[in-house]
C-alpha cells in the first residue's frame, strides 16, 4: 500500500464498532416543558435577507414551484436551518478524479470487482458525481462565493464544517472565512459558520480551532452564535477527560448484589469531574449509585439511581471543584440485572505499576477494591482536572455534542443529530425544549444498522416508506429527503440540520470495510447518483432539483416575507432616473456576485477560468402605463460593455409563467443586437431541445437610456401577450450569460438578477 491510512479511517466518518458514547446525567429538566410558549411578533414584510430571496420564485426541472407567502405565511424569526458542509475537497489527495456514477454506467461489472482497473487505489477518494462547478477544490474562491450566495438565498443560517476526521482543513476554511466575510461586508446576508468536531475524541480539533480561529479572532463576523455564544458541535464531557475511556484491554467486572466497587486516586490539581464507563451486557433499565469520598472517608457527593446505557460514558460534574488531594469513587448497583465497571488489570505491585497501566496526567492510582477486598486493577475512569486553556474554551462556546448514531436518538441533553433514519428523533436542550432535528438526503444504513451507501439496499435518494425502490423505480424527486422534511416540519424544532451540501467524495474500501453489509467494492458515505446525499447541484443527472427542494422546505419551515404592493409611476426614457424613485417594489440581487474564476481543478488537471462576470446587477424595478411596460436596472458600478460585448445585458420575460414554453422558460428576451447596435425584443422557443429565437415573431426595437450605473427601457404592450391593465409576469436580468444556452449558465456565468434559476415576479396593483 503506497498510501497510508490515516488513523481515523480515512474518508469514512462512521464506525460500526463504537466502544463508547458519552452519556451524562438525565435530569428532570431533560423532559419537555409545555406551556410558557412565547410567540414572536409577526412582521409580514420581514425577510430572511436584504435581497429578499424568500420572495423569488422558481420552478425546477420536475415542474415543482417554490411556495410563496400565500402558501407558507410570514417569516418566523425563531427558526433556523443548519447545513453540513465539507472543506475536504483536495485535502485527502487528488488522484483521479474517479467518478463512481460514470464508472458504473460504463462498466457495470466494476461494481462487484475490487480489482477492476477503473477504480482508483484503495482508500483513495472517489467522487460520486461531478458538481455543476466541476471537480473543484476547497480553496476555489469563485465556488466559495457561489456557495455563500446560494446557501444565503436558500435561507441557510449556518454551515457546519465536517472536521470529524481529526483534520481542520485550514487551507480550505481560511479562504472560505475571507470570502464569506467579504460578501457580508458588501451588504449581503450569507450563512455563518460552525465546526462539527470528532464525536468521541474532540480534544485535538477543538484546541486547534481555539488556537487558530477563535482565540485569534479570525473573522469573528462569520462565527455562528447559538444561545449567546459561538457554537461548536463537540462534547464538553470528552474535552475534560484526562484518560481515554476506550475499553480495549479491559475486563468487565460485574457488580453483584450489594457489592461496592471502589477506586482510590490522588489528583495534583482541583477535581472538577469524573467520567466512567459501565457495561450492562445489553441490558436495558440499569442504574448505579455513585459516591465520592475524601481521604477520611467523608462523603463529598452522592448520585442515586443514575441510568446507565451499555458501554456509554457518563460524566459527574461537581459544582465547586474539590482541592487537589486523595479521593475515592464508589460504584454500586441501583437497578437492573447486569451492571459493571470496566477494569484494567494491574500486573504486579499496585503502587509500582498502576500509573503505567492507565497513564493519566496529574493523576495517581492508589488502590482499588471489590466489596472491601483489594482488587488488582484500575477501574476505568477519567478525572476532570482542567488546564487554563480548557477553562477558556469551556466558557467561550455553546457546546452541542453530536449523536453519531442514526437510530439511537438522544442520549444526553443538548445533543444534536446530524443524520438519522426516518422517523428522526427529537433532540431536546437542557431546558426540555425540542431544539433540533436532522433531515438527510440519503443514509448509509442497511437493515437498521449503520452501513455503506454502496449496498443496493442502503437508504438512497429514492428511499421512502421503509424501502429502497428497485433501480428502475428510483427517480430524482427526493422522496427520502421529503419524507424526512415532512417529519421535521411536523415536529417543528427550533433548528433543522440538513445533511448535506458538498461532500462529493468517499474513500474506496472492499468487502472487509468495518461496516455492516459491506460490498465487494465499498464506499461508505457516498456512492453514486442515487446513493449520495449532497444538495449542491450536479452536472447532468438531477441537476439542481435538490437545491430547490431544499429551498422549498426551508420556506415551509421559516416562512417568507410578503411581497410589497406594486406602485407604478410615469416614466420618461431620458437617462434621468428620479421618475423611478417612487416605484415599488424594488427587486434586489446579491452584491459582488459576478463570476470571476481562476482556480486549479482537482488534481490540477486543468484550470477553471471564467471571466464572464462583468456588471454587478444589484437592483431592478418595473413600471407601466396604458401603452408601455418600463424596466429599470441598477448596477453596483457604472455599466460596462457595449453592443459588441459578449452576452451583454439581457432582460428575460416569462409572460405566461410557464417554464415549459420559450427558451429556458423565457418567452421573450430583450437583448443587445451587435449588428444593429440596439436593444431588441424577440420571442424565443425551445424546438427539439434547442433554444432559439422565434423568427416567426416580429422583432421590436426597444427604446432605452443608460447613464452611469442605471438603465431604463420601455416595451409596448402591443407586442406582448399581457393584460395592459394588470400585467403579471416573471422576469430576470442577466449579463455575461448565454441565455439561450443551458440553464446551468445562469449559475456558472456572469451575473443574473435574481440568481440562478430564480425569477422576480411582478404583480400589477
Ligand atoms: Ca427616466
Ligand atoms: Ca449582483
Ligand atoms: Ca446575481
Amino acid at each position: 500500500m503506497t498510501r497510508s491510512v490515516t488513523p481515523h479511517c480515512q474518508l469514512s466518518r462512521n464506525y460500526s464498532v463504537v466502544f463508547l458514547v458519552s452519556i451524562s446525567l438525565f435530569t428532570g429538566l431533560f423532559f419537555p416543558i409545555y406551556g410558557a410558549e412565547k410567540k414572536p411578533e409577526v412582521n409580514p414584510s420581514a425577510s430572511w435577507n436584504p435581497v429578499r430571496s424568500d420572495q423569488w420564485i422558481a420552478t425546477d426541472d420536475l415542474g415543482r414551484s417554490l411556495p410563496t407567502y400565500d402558501d407558507v405565511g410570514a417569516v418566523r424569526s425563531d427558526k433556523y436551518v443548519a447545513c453540513f458542509y465539507f472543506l475536504w475537497l483536495g485535502r485527502h489527495g487528488e488522484d483521479g478524479p474517479y467518478n463512481i456514477s460514470e464508472i458504473i454506467d460504463k462498466h457495470p461489472e466494476a461494481k462487484d470487482d475490487p480489482n477492476s482497473p477503473y477504480w482508483g487505489k484503495m482508500y483513495v477518494p472517489h467522487h460520486w458525481g461531478e458538481s455543476i462547478f466541476g471537480y473543484y477544490v476547497g480553496e476555489d474562491e469563485s465556488v466559495l462565493r457561489k456557495h455563500a450566495q446560494m446557501l444565503g438565498d436558500a435561507g441557510i443560517d449556518v454551515i457546519c464544517f465536517d472536521v470529524t476526521n481529526q483534520l481542520t482543513y485550514p487551507e480550505s476554511y481560511r479562504p472560505l472565512f475571507k470570502v464569506f466575510s467579504e460578501m457580508q461586508k458588501a451588504g449581503n446576508k450569507v450563512p455563518k459558520v460552525a465546526f462539527l468536531c470528532p464525536f468521541w475524541t474532540p480534544n485535538k480539533v477543538v484546541r486547534e480551532l481555539w488556537r487558530e480561529v477563535y482565540s485569534q479572532n479570525f473573522y469573528p463576523d462569520v462565527w455562528f452564535e447559538w444561545k449567546g455564544k459561538p457554537l461548536i458541535l463537540a462534547d464538553p464531557d470528552y474535552l475534560i477527560q484526562t484518560t481515554s475511556l476506550n475499553s480495549n484491554g479491559c475486563t468487565p467486572v460485574k457488580i453483584e448484589g450489594k457489592t461496592v466497587l471502589a477506586q482510590t486516586f490522588s489528583v495534583d490539581s482541583p477535581l472538577k469531574s469524573i467520567q466512567l464507563s459501565s457495561p450492562t451486557w445489553n441490558t436495558e433499565g440499569c442504574s448505579v449509585n455513585f459516591r465520592l469520598l475524601d481521604q477520611t472517608g467523608k462523603e463529598l457527593d452522592f448520585r442515586q439511581n443514575v441510568p446507565i446505557h451499555d458501554n456509554l460514558v457518563y460524566s459527574f460534574k461537581f459544582e465547586e471543584p474539590f482541592a487537589s488531594g486523595t479521593y475515592t469513587v464508589e460504584l454500586s448497583k441501583a437497578g437492573g440485572d447486569n451492571v459493571g465497571w470496566w477494569a484494567k488489570p494491574v500486573e504486579g505491585e499496585y503502587g509500582q505499576v498502576a500509573d503505567k497501566t492507565l497513564p493519566t496526567k496529574g493523576v495517581h492510582w492508589i488502590s482499588a477494591s471489590n466489596n472491601g477486598k483489594p482488587a488488582n486493577c484500575v477501574f476505568l475512569m477519567s478525572v476532570g482536572a482542567h488546564d487554563e486553556e480548557l477553562e477558556k474554551i469551556l466558557n467561550f462556546f455553546t457546546f452541542r455534542p453530536s449523536q453519531p448514531d442514526y437510530f439511537m436518538g438522544q442520549t444526553k441533553p443538548n445533543q444534536w443529530s446530524w443524520l438519522e433514519a426516518y422517523p428522526q428523533h427529537e433532540f431536546l436542550n437542557d431546558k426540555g425544549e425540542i431544539e433540533e432535528m436532522c433531515v438527510g438526503v440519503a443514509q448509509n444504513a442497511v437493515d437498521g444498522k449503520l452501513s455503506v451507501l454502496s449496498n443496493p439496499r442502503a437508504y438512497g435518494r429514492s428511499f421512502h416508506n421503509g424501502e429502497e425502490p428497485a433501480p428502475e423505480k428510483c427517480d430524482y424527486a427526493g422522496r427520502n429527503f421529503q419524507e424526512q422534511w415532512d417529519r421535521a416540519l411536523k415536529v417543528d424544532p427550533e433548528i433543522i440540520f440538513v445533511t448535506g451540501w458538498n461532500e462529493w467524495i468517499a474513500g474506496r474500501f472492499d468487502i472487509n470495510a468495518p461496516f455492516h453489509a459491506a460490498t465487494p467494492v465499498s464506499f461508505v458515505d457516498q456512492f453514486n447518483e442515487e446513493f449520495s446525499r449532497d444538495c449542491e447541484p450536479m452536472k447532468g443527472g438531477h441537476g439542481d432539483n435538490y437545491y430547490y427542494q431544499l429551498i422549498s422546505n426551508i420556506r415551509r419551515f421559516k416562512g417568507v416575507s410578503q411581497p410589497e404592493i406594486a406602485k407604478p409611476n410615469d416614466i420618461v426614457i431620458d437617462g434621468i432616473f428620479n421618475d423611478w424613485i417612487e416605484v415599488k417594489p424594488r427587486f434586489y440581487d446579491t452584491i459582488s456576485d459576478p463570476v470571476h474564476r481562476d482556480s486549479r481543478s482537482w488534481g490540477a488537471n486543468q484550470r477553471y477560468i471564467n471571466n464572464t462576470g462583468r456588471n454587478d446587477l444589484v437592483e431592478a424595478r418595473v413600471s407601466f402605463d396604458s401603452k408601455y411596460l418600463y424596466f429599470y436596472l441598477r448596477t453596483e458600478d457604472a455599466i460596462q460593455g457595449d453592443f459588441n460585448s459578449s452576452n451583454w445585458i439581457t432582460l428575460l420575460l416569462d409572460v405566461d409563467e410557464d417554464v415549459k414554453t420559450g427558451a429556458n422558460g423565457n418567452d421573450f428576451i430583450i437583448y443587445a443586437n451587435p449588428k444593429k447596435e440596439r436593444f431588441e425584443l424577440v420571442a424565443t422557443v425551445n424546438h427539439n431541445g434547442q433554444n432559439k429565437v422565434d423568427t416567426s415573431v416580429q422583432t421590436t426595437p426597444v427604446e432605452y437610456k443608460i447613464n452611469g450605473a442605471e438603465l431604463e427601457m420601455k416595451v409596448p404592450f402591443s407586442v406582448l401577450p399581457l393584460n395592459p391593465k394588470k400585467p403579471i409576469f416573471r422576469f430576470k436580468w442577466a449579463d455575461g450569460v448565454d441565455v439561450l444556452g443551458e440553464w446551468s449558465g445562469f449559475t456558472t456565468d456572469g451575473d443574473c438578477a435574481p440568481n440562478d434559476r430564480y425569477y422576480y415576479r411582478y404583480v400589477a396593483p
